[in-house]
């Protein structure tokens, strides 16, 4: 493909798929649809969307770290903003490019820095030690509530400076979020038309005097006083931590255990060598939700990282 849009030479032979990756179906069992994605081409297109897509690591790598050629500004779902109106308004963050996204990621690198980081480190270890002792006095437990949605839920909202009240709405807006990623299919019809009162929540919850002192929105709101951002932008950022900062915890915690439960020989080894436990959670978090990237050319539909 070339900057106008033009096929080049050689994408005639883009092989169609008719596989749906955002069927309900799919989810039951991804594994084998994510092998014949990658086993069709570097390239595929999907007729059911049409989109084309990567599902190999060294075209993912491409397309996600060429901002100039796919853009995230128009959306990095399926929808494409400069066609239908977003849902909310869209994220500085995600969905931005360069220069106007490294200017936003330049203040979010600020408030959650290493040091900031090495802060909070032993609040959230604490918490950790603490799930789990209550969880092995219970013998027995559901590892998606009570560890995976529990343990992020006890210390991610405190560190952002949310109230108490109104912190069901978290996970079911994130659930929202990215739902809202995918087709318009009845998944992302439905989680759209239920989301009004979780939209209403955290809107409401991003102003600067309902976040408490010392926690991350604080400390995003305190980058208005130093310039950084405007007050119209602050209450932004901090619905992407709302957004993306606990329900990504949260599946990858799912995937770590779910994983170690499906492969008994790694469980053994992680046992026996806990230094290998960082990587173990890389793999899990990786081997459950291979990555793909959907994109479309400026002549047709749609998708993750946009061509523009
Ligand atoms: C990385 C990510 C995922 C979902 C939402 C957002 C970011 C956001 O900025 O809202």
């Amino acid at each position: 493909m070339t900057a106008s849009g033009t096929p080049a030479a050689g994408s005639a032979s883009v092989p169609h798929l008719d596989v749906d990756p955002f069927d309900m179906t799919f989810f039951a069992d991804p594994y084998p649809t994510h092998e014949r994605l990658r086993e069709a081409g570097p390239v595929v297109y999907l007729d059911k969307w049409n989109v084309y897509g990567v599902a190999r690591y060294a075209e993912v790598h491409a397309v996600l770290n060429d901002p100039a050629t796919f853009c995230s500004s128009r959306g990095v779902g399926l929808s494409d903003f400069k066609k239908e109106t977003p849902w909310r308004p869209p994220s500085l963050i995600l969905e931005a490019d360069p220069p106007a996204h490294t200017r936003t990621r330049a203040v979010l690198s600020k408030v959650l820095s290493p040091t900031v980081m090495k802060q909070v480190r032993d609040r959230f270890a604490a918490a950790a030690e603490e799930r789990v002792d209550a969880l092995l006095d219970k013998r027995s437990f559901d590892a998606i509530t009570d560890l995976a949605e529990a343990y992020p839920l006890s210390i991610f909202p405190d560190a952002l400076g949310l109230k108490a009240e109104g912190r069901e709405h978290l996970i079911p807006y994130a659930s929202v979020v990215f739902n809202a990623f995918g087709p318009p299919n009845e998944l992302r019809q439905q989680a759209i038309a239920r989301s009004a009162p979780h939209q209403a929540y955290v809107a409401e919850q991003c102003q600067r005097d309902k976040l408490a002192p010392g926690g991350f929105g604080a400390c995003i709101h305190a980058q208005v006083d130093e310039g950084a951002i405007t007050a119209t932008e602050a209450p932004l950022l901090v619905r992407s931590l709302l957004s993306a900062g606990l329900d990504t915890t949260v599946n990858g915690i799912g995937a770590a255990v779910y994983c170690l439960a499906r492969f008994p020989d790694q469980w053994q080894r992680l046992r026996d060598d806990h230094s290998l436990a960082r990587n173990a959670f890389e793999e899990a978090v990786r081997f459950e939700s291979p990555v793909q990237t959907f994109f479309r050319t400026t002549t047709r539909r749609s998708a993750r990282a946009r061509r523009c």
